[in-house]
């Protein structure tokens, strides 16, 4: 029997082919409330991506649902707790994506400092006959700080070592094995660094950390680069500072309100903005919807899951 799978999510097309392909696929954007009312009862498996929100009460209206399948490492918006009280399972696609965030988050570090999009402006603006581009920012050497060092934050931190950054951080606890100076607040890391690279997990515990106290203690010179969530960086004190020279600069992958994004910060000439877009290349998208795929298929199987989320 054809399971039926609710997409909560919007999902690259291939992925969303493939789920047409093996399962009875609904579209919660598709059905009415009459119509998803009536469905629910038949429904076992959700699929959701890391910027999708499903409360507890979105779940309890499923009772007969068994997993929760998200498109992304992040798991934020996804109410964990109230899933495994409902003997839902949660999985995600972590790992597949780790190369690419990590690449991106160096790519954007190296584009805020060098002002790579402010210079192609420069140059488009055929403004280079009357003068070269201001100097701009070194990298290769300055202090790097990595708030929080998982997966990503150490692979960003082995790049970073290419660059003989000095590279300290801070992570819930003190990491073994790795040659990096720990601080256990994130006010003492912003003042010892150039640049700060926020890796952590999104939702209500990290929320709004990168606060004017950390504003203030990064400073004038400092940069900040987020890759985590948007939820993370306060982010209109965060403008309020761009717009003073309070900090540097900032390079922001993750907004607080995607996809819309403030026209004060998209005005400033101090930052390097990108949609979302970390973990989007063909070859990782591909990687992150094979195992989005292989998931369900192991629950529906009864095979062991690949990438069960911790409950
Ligand atoms: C994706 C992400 O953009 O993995 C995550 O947590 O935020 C990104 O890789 C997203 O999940 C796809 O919608």
């Amino acid at each position: 029997m054809t399971v039926n799978l609710l997409s909560v999510a919007k999902l690259p097309p291939l992925l969303d082919q493939s789920l047409q392909d093996r399962y009875n696929f609904i579209r919660l954007s598709e059905v009415s409330d009459s119509e998803l009312e009536s469905l629910s009862p038949s429904i076992r498996a959700i699929a959701a991506n890391g910027e999708s929100v499903v409360p507890g009460s979105f779940m309890a209206r499923f009772p007969n649902v068994e997993i929760l399948s998200v498109f992304g490492v992040g798991y934020d918006g996804i109410d964990v707790p109230s899933a495994t009280e409902q003997g839902i399972i949660v999985t995600n696609t972590p790992d597949v994506l780790t190369d690419d965030v990590a690449d991106h988050a160096i790519a954007l570090l190296l584009s805020i400092a060098r002002q790579v999009p402010q210079a192609d402006r420069f140059l488009r603006a055929d403004r280079w006959p009357n003068g070269g581009y201001p100097f701009t920012r070194k990298v290769t050497g300055a202090r790097l700080g990595i708030v929080g060092l998982g997966r990503i934050g150490v692979t960003i931190a082995r790049r970073a070592e290419a660059f003989g950054m000095d590279i300290s951080y801070t992570s819930r606890q003190k990491r073994d094995k790795v040659p990096y100076l720990f601080h256990d607040d994130f006010i003492a890391l912003a003042k010892a660094v150039d640049f700060l690279i926020v890796t952590t997990f999104g939702g209500e515990s990290t929320r709004h950390l990168i606060n004017a106290d950390v504003l203030d203690a990064l400073g004038p010179h400092g940069f900040l680069i987020n890759v985590a969530r948007g939820s993370v960086v306060d982010e209109a004190t965060l403008i309020e500072y761009l717009q003073d020279g309070r900090i540097a600069g900032a390079a922001l992958d993750v907004f607080e309100t995607e996809p819309n994004v403030p026209q004060a910060l998209r005005a400033l000439p101090n930052v390097v903005l990108t949609p979302h877009m970390a973990s989007a290349t063909h070859e990782t998208r591909a990687a992150m919807s094979n195992l989005f795929l292989a998931n369900l298929e192991a629950h529906f199987s009864g095979a062991p899951i690949p990438a069960r989320v911790p409950q």
